[in-house]
């Protein structure tokens, strides 16, 4: 790992010919660091940042009860529910938008306060027992399971303790439906699996994902696992008891501030593979939703919340629209 991280930073650095010769270039990158990695100063500053979120004035101002935190959801859900023709799941779209969504979800905690680097969580580390994560943590994490006992308006329980206890997200799906925020994970046993589902995203899953050499083919085996912890953590709409929670089967899942962190492993999970082949930085292959084959120049669409990207500003986390790493 530290050879390859090595390789990628000065390998990007060498690559001149390709990369303008502007001052913009990324010289000092920042270094997005594991959950339990950070400080716990970073830690419940980041927290804080996200609760500073759900409180900030909506950017879109489609509805006057929103949040800037409810634009991110209605953002993603609009792009996920075919209400806009545009897809950001099961095509080769999903990995740049996300990194692109990340960025902007980063920029928006450094409004309200946050200095420390984007966080991420390593699900695959915790897959064997993944309720014992430090990333529920009542005090130096999100809060556990859904454990309200009264009605959340038909959604799971809703989160009782940690710093998004009193956060009632604004949509469910595309709809306007304020609730709780609502956990319901998967219980131990249920499907054969550890909890949350773990066993889907475990190591070995991880091993095989990594075996694709194409970026087609990487990105449609690594789209699962990650259903699998959004489903996991949110409990899916046949999961009985308690109904979806938002994580879950619900297209506004950055509802729950822990999307952010399951997307920040998704995007480091991308950043590895493509530092184990040659040109994979730049590769980019697969059809959309109507079957045409995409290309870096495609719009990455963020419907007001930000300026609409381009993929190809999304491939290199050495870009200097990007310019981090991760540790
Ligand atoms: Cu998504």
């Amino acid at each position: 790992m530290k050879l390859t991280s090595f390789v990628a930073l000065f390998g990007a650095a060498l690559a001149l010919p390709s990369a303008p010769l502007s001052s913009r270039a990324c010289t000092n990158p920042t270094v997005r660091k594991e959950w339990r990695n950070a400080t716990v100063t970073d830690r419940l500053a980041y927290l804080s940042a996200a609760v500073c979120i759900t409180k900030s004035p909506s950017r879109l101002g489609i509805h006057p009860n929103a949040t800037l935190q409810d634009d991110f959801s209605f953002v993603h859900a609009l792009l996920s529910d075919s209400l806009t023709s545009i897809y950001i799941h099961t095509v080769p779209a999903f990995l740049p938008w996300h990194r692109y969504f990340l960025r902007v979800y980063e920029d928006a905690l450094h409004a309200c306060g946050y200095a420390g680097p984007a966080l991420y969580w390593d699900f695959v580390h915790d897959s064997p027992s993944p309720s014992r994560s430090p990333v529920w943590d009542p005090t130096t994490g999100f809060g556990g399971n859904g454990a309200g006992t009264e009605s959340n308006g038909g959604f799971a329980p809703r989160v009782v303790d940690g710093p998004f206890k009193d956060w009632r997200p604004l949509y469910w799906n595309a709809g306007v439906n304020p609730h709780g925020l609502a956990r319901n994970w998967i219980p131990k046993g249920s499907e054969g699996e550890p909890e949350m589902a773990g066993g889907k995203y475990s190591a070995e899953i991880m091993r095989g994902v990594f075996e694709e050499t194409t970026y087609a083919g990487f990105r449609a085996k690594l789209e699962d696992p990650h259903n699998h912890v959004h489903g996991g953590v949110g409990g899916g709409l046949q999961r009985g008891e308690g109904g979806p929670g938002d994580l879950g089967a619900n297209t506004a899942s950055p509802n729950d501030p822990i999307f952010f962190l399951l997307h920040g492993e998704v995007d480091r999970l991308w950043w590895l593979w493509q530092q184990q082949g040659e040109g994979r930085t730049g590769m980019y292959d697969g059809v959309d939703q109507n079957g045409r084959a995409v290309e870096l120049d495609d719009v990455l669409p963020m419907m007001g919340l930000a300026e609409n990207g381009v993929v190809r500003d999304y491939m290199d986390v050495n870009s200097p629209g990007l310019c981090y790493t991760y540790e």
